[in-house]
């Protein structure tokens, strides 16, 4: 098993990311509210998109800034209500002064929220965006739109999570053009496996590599549950500060959540520098309200993304999250369905009187069939039975007693026996999983099943035992700085139990618990 980090690693996922008030540097950002939406925050750079410099633009009204079109544009917008829930608007506009290549600018806004927004309850602020786009910036929208509509086209088809992942990549790859688009998921531990991928032919794939739960710290996988898309530039760009307007001077730290031109945390820049990677995209995969993955998107040089791109990245991640919602729902009621049948089975074998042990032990198909185990055991009072590989008889009785006291639930699940340090003084055979049910309240029944072990290679992407390297003077954390393949065979553990077996062999034991009342499972055993 993997050792655990000696470092702390908390200094990670305390750091507030949404807070930190700093801009990318290819756009500028501006706060406005009031009657006339005027300026109370502008990042320091206004000069090179809006012609004026933050101090001359800082506590205008906007009309000082933008044209009038835009700004009633976003005045219209301010009264919308209900507010499009996690969706900016764009529009174009132009700076009320001259600035140097022609100033045409894509101009996307939201609600601010956080701790400042809640003066603004009626009226409230509006965080504006603004980054310079061509003149030919429609002719892209409608290559744009050819793309999107490829990729969304590759999603429609196919019950194979793999596959489908696989065709997202390449659609991602061909609507953006980054140099490599990955898929990547989380696994119950938070770590995560890039599980697809479409790089250049010249690049080292990164497919299925494994990576620590603190490479993605737990306060960014929550921010990116409500900030779907997220664009890095230029990793080596400058962070721009805020300015603010003497009104504003005390107000609470500017919550930049929701701006596409938020400044990503610097452990996260450098990280990407130690990878050798300028510019990303990353969009969240949301399946049933919970961070399943991410789509996330490597580029060797400096990119910009054009709203248009950005806007069918996000629609074709949203699709993608919908069907692999679809895939997995439908894969658990596959299972659903094969346990029902089992259940019901079992039902109609002790309707008949059939020995219960023996339906479950030994009937067509068999629990074991059923749960993927090589081993089961029944015990009720000291009475025990087993079949296939389970830990001897003798302890067994001792070796419940154990798991019921650690039981959650009525439920021990494990798939790590051994390393567990549980049962060190009992002897489990080949036994390397144990799901064990104690049904009814602390009742006499247990019924369990083993798994033996299956070695397993991970493949990580740099030591997981050292996600950080610490610097000695300063007791600072930095992101490691080798990704080169780490491999990790795992021995003596079983395969995990899956929801699905755990929730059958709950609802077995219950049936029996049933039909114990009835003092006839004890008959069945001493019959066995
Ligand atoms: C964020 N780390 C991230 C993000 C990814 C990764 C995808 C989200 C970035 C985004 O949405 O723009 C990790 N990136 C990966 C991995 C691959 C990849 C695994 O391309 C694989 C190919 N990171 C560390 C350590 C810390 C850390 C040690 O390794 C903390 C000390 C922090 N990572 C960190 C933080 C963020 C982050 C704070 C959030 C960045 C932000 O949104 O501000």
């Amino acid at each position: 098993a993997t050792d655990l980090p000696t470092v702390d690693l908390s200094e990670c996922d305390q750091e507030p990311i949404h807070l930190l008030e700093l801009v990318q540097g290819h756009g500028c950002l501006l706060v406005v509210g009031g009657d006339s939406l005027c300026v109370r925050q502008v990042s320091e750079n206004a000069r090179d998109l809006l012609g004026q410099s933050a101090e001359d633009v800082l506590g205008r009204p906007l009309t000082a800034v933008l044209d009038d079109l835009a700004v009633a544009d976003l005045e219209a917008l301010r009264e919308d209500v209900p507010w499009p829930e996690n969706r900016s608007i764009g529009f174009y506009a132009r700076p009320r002064t001259s600035v140097a290549g022609g100033g045409r600018l894509r101009v996307t806004a939201h609600r601010r929220g956080g701790e400042g927004a809640e003066r603004g309850h009626e009226r409230p602020d509006l965080i504006v965006e603004v980054e310079s786009v061509p003149e030919t910036d429609e002719e892209d929208a409608e290559l744009t739109y050819e793309a999107e509509s490829i990729a969304l086209a590759s999603l429609t088809e196919g019950e194979n999570l793999y596959q489908l992942l696989n065709q997202a990549v390449h659609g991602i790859a061909g609507l953006t053009d980054y140099d490599r688009v990955m898929a990547y998921m989380f696994h119950e531990d938070w770590s995560g496996e890039i599980v697809a991928e479409c790089c250049n032919p010249d690049m080292t794939p990164f497919l299925g590599l494994r990576y620590p739960a603190s490479d993605i710290p737990a306060q960014a996988r929550q921010l990116y549950l409500s900030m779907l898309l997220r664009v890095i530039v230029d990793v080596d760009g400058l962070n721009v500060p805020m300015h603010r307007a003497p009104s504003a001077v005390g107000e609470p730290p500017l919550d930049l959540g929701g701006a596409i031109l938020r400044s990503v945390s610097s452990y996260h820049i450098e990280y990407l520098r130690n990878m050798g990677v300028k510019a990303t995209l990353v969009a969240s995969l949301v399946v049933d309200g919970e961070l399943w993955g991410l789509i996330a998107c490597h580029h060797d040089t400096r990119k910009e993304v054009p709203w248009y791109r950005r806007e069918a990245v996000s629609r074709v991640a949203a699709r993608l999250s919908d069907r692999i919602a679809d895939i997995l729902s439908l894969q658990r009621t596959r299972v659903r369905r094969r346990s029902k049948r089992f259940l019901v089975l079992l039902g109609l074998a002790l309707a008949e009187n059939a020995n219960p042990v023996h339906t479950l032990f030994f009937g067509t198909p068999r629990l074991s069939d059923v749960v993927r185990c090589q081993g089961l055991a029944l015990v009720v009072g000291d009475r025990v039975v087993t079949c296939g590989e389970a830990p001897p008889v003798e302890v067994l009785p001792a070796l419940m007693a154990r798991a019921a006291e650690h039981a959650e639930d009525g439920r021990f699940v494990s798939h790590d026996l051994v390393g567990g340090g549980l049962f060190d003084d009992m002897p489990v055979g080949s036994s390397r999983g144990m799901l064990a049910v104690f049904p009814g309240d602390g009742g006499r029944l247990a019924l369990a099943c083993f798994r033996g072990e299956v070695v397993r290679e991970v493949h990580w992407g740099g030591d997981p035992n050292k996600p950080v390297e610490v610097d000695g003077a300063s007791q600072r954390l930095s992101p490691r700085k080798s990704f080169n393949l780490w491999r990790q065979v795992v021995h003596d553990q079983a395969s995990p139990w899956e929801p699905w077996a755990i929730r059958l062999v709950s609802e077995i034991a219950e049936v029996l618990v049933r039909y114990e009342a009835d003092n006839r499972a004890v008959d069945g055993l001493a019959r066995a």
